[in-house]
């Protein structure tokens, strides 16, 4: 058996959004990954942020690569559109979609394995093109799927089930993101989904490439003592820069935030991500200062969470590529052949 359906029936009295949809509708099967894997966690924040901003299901498109973590959108979004590509490929597939249909919210999601090995190239280059998607990392710091090697983002000295060290250095994809342009960058915890809800909500709000790293502990394979990506040393080490609310434009903007101590930041749709500072000195506003202040904790052994940096007047690649407003699929005859006065006039400008 590939996937389990879940039972329809659902308590009459479940809330209901504006849609008038309930969460079940935004759900998938029932998930096969190992009781207690952070992958589950983030299936259920996926869930919860989307039912939250009201989106309606057939207009999100949920695309992934190969790995435990690739497998989980058959467990969210069943009513939405899904592709799951190749290894590592996810990025390149999830662009030519987006090119060809701009109308369409899209949902990346990936491994450490699947981003920071064979896909590597495919994750810098969607997010220096500025693809208009949330490309979400579910970071285990091992290839789950595959029985728990070691994969590029495992912390150098960190110790395998079996006690090997691991001698590489890691790749940090959050420090690649923010280098590489990336428009919306967050880091948060499987295990923190008061912060990882609406670090989703304002991911997926933003016009721009967006980039979570999601540490999403394995259970099988590296929840050790030993280990940089286990439940307990995360909880450990986690050190949040703020905490996000997220107000979206067609709502009145009514809580009440004490000056000082909130920062908020409208975004490109009109919603406003309100930033509780809690390291006062933090500007998630300030690239270079970023990429500074994850380097220093890191080195002092933190793991930093929160949004980590957001450009308030983001683009993404259609605003560059300049590319027609309409979806390919919904241009009429009239549009794709414009006739041979229109062919002479684009001739003649080439010439
Ligand atoms: C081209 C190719 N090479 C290798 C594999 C084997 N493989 C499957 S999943 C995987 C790693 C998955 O690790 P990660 O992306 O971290 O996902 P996780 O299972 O940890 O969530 C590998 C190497 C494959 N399926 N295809
Ligand atoms: S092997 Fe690890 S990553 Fe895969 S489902 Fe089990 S706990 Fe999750
Ligand atoms: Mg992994």
């Amino acid at each position: 058996m590939t996937f389990i359906s879940k039972p329809k029936l659902h308590h009459p009295q479940l809330p209901v959004n504006k849609l008038g949809f309930t969460r079940r509708e935004y759900e998938g099967t029932v998930s096969t990954l190992c009781a207690g894997c952070g992958h589950d966690s983030i299936s259920a924040a996926i869930i919860q942020a989307c039912f939250e901003l009201d989106l309606p299901p057939h207009r999100i498109a949920k695309l992934s690569g190969i790995g435990c973590s690739s497998k989980t959108p058959t467990y969210f979004l069943g009513n939405s559109h899904g592709f799951n590509s190749v290894h590592g490929r996810m990025p390149s597939v999830l662009t030519g979609a987006n090119l060809a249909n701009r109308d369409l919210i899209y949902l990346g999601v990936s491994g450490d394995g699947d981003s920071a090995s064979i896909g590597l190239g495919q994750f810098a280059h969607s997010i220096r093109r500025g693809v208009n998607m949330l490309y979400i990392v579910e970071n285990n710091g091992v290839y789950g799927l595959t029985k728990g090697q070691f994969s590029a983002t495992s912390d150098k000295g960190s110790k395998s089930k079996r006690g090997v060290i691991n001698t590489d250095a890691p790749i940090d994809l959050i420090s690649m993101a923010l280098q590489l342009g990336a428009t919306y960058v967050a880091r948060s915890f499987s295990g923190d989904k008061a912060q990882l809800v609406p670090l989703i909500k304002g991911a997926i709000t933003h016009h721009g490439a967006a980039f979570i790293d999601c540490i999403s502990p394995c259970v099988a394979f590296n929840n050790h003592p030993g280990s940089t990506k286990s439940f307990d040393y995360v909880r450990e080490h986690n050190e949040a820069v703020n905490r996000l609310d997220v107000m979206i434009g067609r709502e009145e903007i009514t809580a009440d935030y004490a000056p000082g101590t909130v920062e908020a930041v409208t975004q490109h749709d009109g919603s406003v991500l309100f930033l509780r500072k809690l390291a006062t000195d933090y500007d998630p506003s300030d690239r270079i200062a970023a990429m500074t202040h994850l380097q220093q904790r890191q080195a002092a052994g933190e793991i930093v969470t929160g949004l980590l940096y957001v450009e308030q007047e983001s683009r993404d690649m259609h605003d560059y590529l300049n590319t027609v407003d309409k979806p390919l699929n919904a241009l009429g005859d009239a549009e794709l052949c414009p006739g041979p006065a229109a062919l002479e006039k684009f001739n003649a400008a080439h010439r």
